[in-house]
């Protein structure tokens, strides 16, 4: 991190000091003799904070109100640790360090105080959090808008092998970063009638008469870009009750039902992606989406009615990034807004809407799309509803006027799906209420336009464009990686900390013995770190020195968890029947949640531990092969273990994993890839050249093809003794003698069908895996792989990737 500040020595700061100590007495309320860690991190933190509020206030003044801003709706942001981040990003990592050390406090002691944000799933909500930092360090103005959940994801307790869901209480000690802003409010409503009333100029004023309203309240975090030059808010909605008590319940002693209606209308913020395999779940999961959606959209018409007489130029000031369909509703209600609250003809609406919406796909699984029952939306938007049907009419019309439909042609791209009940579908709604449209990845956004939206793309051939995924490397190297990036400042030049690109410059020195053995050193060190973390979770020890196999990320059938599995059982027996050979040592890392109602994926779990149990207790593998599969995967445990990673597993069923950003963040801090040609894997490997990465298994065609013969499955396991054999001993409970049946279900699906190609894919997987092993034998050539991959990542900077939005999506200038 000091690295990262790019200054030698830092300057002494006596005003840090004293900001510190007056906020650990006047904010916090203690005394220095009294203070424990969590005061010392929020008194900081609080310190840091007015620092940043400064640059805040400035970046609003500086932008103007004329300046277009970006609007980001997404209803995750894993952001992680905020501390770190802004006190690296305003380049004062060495003067708070130096402050806090004069008062008898470390620095990395009480940065671990703070809890993860974690208000995201995955991928999708982690690529909002590195889009939010990109958009600060390109100057972008924006605002991120979404919910404050009062639980952010689940914390992941592993019991005897079993995942359990705990709470994620993330506030219970308060957030130094966030400001409430009461001021700063909206009416959501529910329910109700609409009621059509004529006017005397003969068009039809809808009114909604709602049965239910939600007070949105803002919390506003800034966001810190790059050496703090510009900082932008990300807003984040509470849900309030407008009647908070009924007293008159209250006083006749019914204390629970006086705060009944209360309870449900918070209960809209109060937990990230709530279960939804019940009817409730999918009602609160619908009411989630609008509340966050309307909020956000009634603030930022309100700012620009502050400033303009109409709404006419409001596509020049604003451009909305839907990220993913969770706001699609926004189509419709923008249109409501517009149309109903503010008396704009609906083609004039139609034309601000499309010109100012844009969405952004990040799956194509079929369960993933999604749609609603059309009896829901009528329950919850009974206006949305008839909004969608005149959209859906207009634009079916509009096709019927350019030529002949099929009533096959409607049945696809019509909003309504009428095959499974009838059920509103949310991607074609905002494909048809955005001016850009895209996919994450080349090979997404090709299989955009061939397979989900290729009616649509055929009747909008400019619309889908694409727009491949990056990741902010402030975080996933300055800060997560300080050795190596001062390392590269050493061997590039400072220019690295402001340039991804500039990495490029390493190809100078992969060459040369003295640089790679000061890499390798530092690759040592990352790793000594993570043996201590998987001591400290798991128990299991772990060789440093050892080949560390990584595969970090959420438990899914598709990223091919249990691939990765059978190849660990097969490489267990192969050293057990031939102990003698020189196997390269490995040790196999997981780690990743499951969604709750998951089943197959906390049986994958379940799995990886006990294999694990059978391994490490086995003294005949010991110091060749060890498993560990780590609890509670977020961002904070990914910042440990991907500095200390040699391999990167990145095995999807090909043409099923959008983009991955793990890949990046891996690749970047020189893990040598595995994996199919799959999302940005493939571009990974235009970018750092087929030598330098490992890939095997069927291409997304082939799959394809694959899936469709029905006894690939069987025809796999004929075909490979290695692989039969180890599905039976998984399957008949080698490695769960206490319940041998425990595995029968899985294996038996992957024989029976696998659709994810578990079975067609594994021995190209097993030789893949082996020549790794070669290659670990020959490590000058392991390391100058690794470092090119380091050398040749920096396109994937998500500094690109914003740009490349501003430019052909937002049409705003970057600064
Ligand atoms: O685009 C971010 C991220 C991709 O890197 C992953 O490949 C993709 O799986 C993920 N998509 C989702 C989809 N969820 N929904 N809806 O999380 O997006």
């Amino acid at each position: 991190p000091e690295a990262a500040a790019g200054a030698a020595q830092p300057r002494p700061d006596p005003d840090m000091r004293e900001a510190i100590l007056a906020k650990l007495r006047f904010a916090v309320g203690r005394d220095v003799s009294a203070a424990r860690d969590h005061d010392w991190y929020v008194a900081t933190a609080l310190a840091v904070r007015d620092r940043v509020v400064e640059r805040w206030l400035d970046s609003i003044a500086r932008t103007g109100p004329e300046k277009k801003h970006v609007y980001y709706f997404s209803l995750e942001f894993l952001i992680g640790r905020l501390f770190f981040d802004t006190v690296s990003n305003l380049n004062i990592v060495g003067e708070v360090r130096q402050a806090l050390a004069g008062l008898g406090v470390d620095l990395d002691r009480i940065r671990a105080v703070e809890p993860d944000a974690a208000l995201g799933n995955g991928g999708l909500g982690r690529l909002a959090a590195c889009f939010m930092e990109s958009l600060a360090t390109l100057d972008i103005p924006a605002f991120g808008y979404g919910i404050r959940y009062d639980y952010g994801l689940f914390r992941q307790a592993i019991v005897d092998g079993w995942q359990h869901e705990i709470p994620e209480d993330w506030l219970s000690f308060g957030n130094p970063w966030e400001f409430e802003r009461p001021d700063i409010k909206y009416l959501v409503r529910f329910g109700g009638s609409v009621e059509m009333v004529g006017r005397p100029d003969g068009t039809i004023q809808h009114i909604w008469h709602s049965a239910e309203t939600v007070v949105a309240v803002a919390f506003d975090t800034p966001m810190v870009g790059w050496r703090g030059r510009r900082v932008n808010t990300l807003r984040l909605w509470s849900a309030r009750a407008a009647d908070p008590l009924v007293l008159e319940a209250f006083n006749r002693g019914d204390h629970v039902g006086a705060v009944a209606d209360r309870m449900r209308v918070e209960a809209i913020s109060r937990v990230l992606y709530p279960s939804d395999a019940t009817p409730a779940g999918q009602e609160l999961r619908l009411r989630q989406e609008f509340f966050f959606t309307s909020a956000s959209l009634q603030d930022l018409l309100r700012r620009h009615r502050e400033r303009h007489p109409d709404f006419s130029n409001l596509p020049d000031h604003g451009a909305i990034q839907l990220n993913d369909t969770h706001p699609a509703i926004a189509v419709a209600e923008l249109m409501r807004l517009l149309v109903d609250e503010h008396n704009v003809r609906w083609d004039e609406a139609w034309r601000i809407t499309t010109a100012t919406l844009n969405y952004t796909n990040h799956t194509l699984m079929p369960e993933a799309l999604e749609t609603w029952p059309v009896e829901l939306m009528e329950r919850v938007l009974p206006r949305h509803i008839q909004i969608i049907y005149l959209i859906n009419f207009l634009h079916l019309e509009s096709l019927a006027k350019n030529g002949e439909i099929s009533a096959d042609l409607v049945r696809q791209v019509s909003l309504i799906d009428e095959s499974h009940g009838r059920r509103v579908r949310m991607g074609p709604l905002a494909f048809i209420g955005s001016r850009r449209v895209n996919g994450v990845s080349a090979l997404h956004t090709e299989l955009m336009r061939k397979t989900v939206f290729s009616d649509l793309h055929a009747l909008y051939p400019d619309r889908i464009t694409n727009k491949t995924n990056g990741i902010t490397f402030r975080r996933w190297l300055l800060e997560a990686n300080p050795d190596l990036t001062r390392l590269l400042v050493e061997a590039v030049g400072p220019q690295v900390l402001d340039d991804a690109e500039a990495l490029s410059g390493l190809e100078r020195v992969v060459g040369d013995p003295a640089f790679r053995d000061r890499f390798v050193a530092v690759r040592r060190r990352n790793k000594e770190r993570l043996a201590q973390e998987i001591a400290a979770r798991t128990g299991v020890k772990v060789d440093p020195a050892a080949l560390f196999d990584v595969q970090i990320k959420r438990i899914h059938e598709y990223k091919r968890q249990h691939l990765n599995l059978l190849e660990t059982a097969a490489l267990y027996a192969a050293i057990k029947a031939e102990p003698n050979r020189d196997w390269t040592p490995r040790v196999k890392i997981f780690a990743g949640k499951a969604a709750s109602s998951y089943v197959v994926a906390k049986l994958i779990i379940k799995l990886a531990y006990d294999l694990a149990q059978v391994i490490n207790n086995d003294p005949d593998v010991r110091g060749r092969l060890a498993v560990a599969f780590l609890p509670n995967y977020n961002v904070s445990l990914a910042e440990i273990i991907i500095p200390a990673a040699d391999l990167s597993e990145q095995i999807s069923t090909a043409g099923l994993e959008a983009s991955g950003t793990g890949n990046m963040k891996l690749a970047l801090n020189g893990a040598i890839t595995i994996g199919t040609l799959d999302g940005a894997n493939v571009e990974i490997r235009e970018q750092v050249g087929p030598e330098n990465i490992t890939i095997f298994g069927l291409t997304a065609p082939e799959a394809l093809a694959r899936k469709a013969e029905p006894d690939h499955a069987s025809r796999a396991i004929a075909a490979s003794p290695r692989l039969a054999s180890v599905l039976d001993a998984i399957g008949s409970g080698a490695f769960s003698p206490d319940d041998p049946g425990r595995f029968a279900g899985l294996v038996g699906g992957l024989r029976d069908h696998d659709p994810f190609l578990v079975t067609d894919d594994f021995d190209a997987y097993w030789e893949a895996q082996r020549g790794l092993d070669e290659l670990w034998h020959r490590p000058e050539e392991w390391w100058r792989k690794s470092l090119l991959n380091v050398a040749r990542v920096g396109w994937f900077s998500s500094d690109r990737t914003i740009r490349e939005y501003a430019e052909e999506i937002w049409r705003v200038p970057v600064g």
